[in-house]
């Protein structure tokens, strides 16, 4: 197979070709990290919501073994009903073009595929990192924002990993990670992991200064964290109460692997009510507005 997988829709090209800014959105929260229909809800609000911003989204994902940037809305629903798309990350890219699977991409697969579509800036809910204890689980997100210059922006790292050693093996990366309003790591359903950030910005001006610096200097990915604003944000004693027993039914079930992150996603939002899946929402379409926002700073100046 020769023939290139990218499929560049024609909102994305057109923009492109304008010079306007386009946005890239990933697709495993849809497919594997929401239930639906908060799950197409949540990826037409994100949507919505980086339009009102005045940029222009492009969900990513694999489909028949194509990298498709920028999916209709029949190909977003699509998507959240299937229950069978598998979970790519960048290791998958390869198999799932070779084999014409469908495919939702994490935050490592999009990175990549938005790269090679010209795109610098995505939202996502939060990034994957180390997850605690043994066996031995680090996303592949990590590695991907360590070779691929893309700005991705999230809540910090889901809360149901080990922070201070995600933000370690990030700096080992040589990933500066940016505190929106912030200066401390944002934590996903938590406001604030008390953990310190590279540098603290309050603009998307600032975002896209230090994103586009690091980049002339060679750097590759860039974390840019914005805490979930306001009421939406759950107590910390609370969850972590959540969070044991979540971890509990993991072993229980042996669920590892891809199939960690969904689990524990799926556990907490049935323990908590829903309280989660509202806050994962929230913090979805936040960060997407923000992305818009550092994405029509980067396309309004030169190179
Ligand atoms: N953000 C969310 N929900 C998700 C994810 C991000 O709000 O489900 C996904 C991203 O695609 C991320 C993945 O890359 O979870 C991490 O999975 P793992 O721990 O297996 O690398
Ligand atoms: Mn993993």
């Amino acid at each position: 197979m020769t023939a290139d997988p990218l499929d560049l829709r024609p909102p994305v090209t057109d923009a492109s070709r304008q010079g306007r800014a386009v946005v890239a959105l990933e697709s495993t929260l849809i497919a594997h990290g929401l239930p639906w229909p908060v799950n197409l809800e949540t990826a037409r609000a994100a949507e919505a919501a980086v339009r009102e911003a005045g940029a222009v989204p492009a969900t990513i994902a694999v489909l028949a073994g194509r990298l498709v940037v920028g999916l209709d809305d029949g190909e977003l629903e699509r998507l959240a009903r299937s229950g069978t798309a598998r979970k790519a990350s960048s290791r998958d890219l390869g198999v799932a073009v070779a084999r014409r699977l469908d495919a939702a991409t994490t935050v490592s697969a999009t990175m990549r595929i938005a790269h090679r579509a010209g795109l610098r800036v995505f939202a996502t809910g939060g990034i994957g990192g180390v997850h605690p204890g043994a066996p031995f689980d680090v996303s592949a997100d990590l590695d991907e924002l360590a070779r691929t210059p893309v700005a991705v922006v999230c809540a910090g790292a889901k809360s149901i990993l080990d922070l201070p050693a995600t933000l370690e093996a990030l700096e080992t990366r040589g990933v500066p990670v940016l505190g929106y309003q912030s200066d401390t790591f944002a934590a996903f359903y938590l406001r604030s992991s008390g953990l310190p950030v590279t540098a603290r910005v309050d603009t998307p001006a600032e975002a896209a200064d230090c994103a586009a610096a690091h980049w002339r200097l060679g750097g590759a990915g860039v974390v840019v964290a914005q805490p979930l604003p306001g009421p939406a944000a759950l107590d910390p004693e609370e969850f972590d109460r959540w969070r044991g027993e979540a971890e509990e039914a993991a072993r229980r079930a042996g669920a590892g692997g891809a199939a960690l992150t969904p689990f524990l996603l799926a556990r907490l939002a049935e323990l908590s009510g829903g309280r989660t899946l509202r806050a994962n929402r929230e913090l979805i379409v936040a960060n997407a507005r923000l992305a818009a926002q550092i994405a029509r700073e980067l396309a309004g100046r030169a190179g």
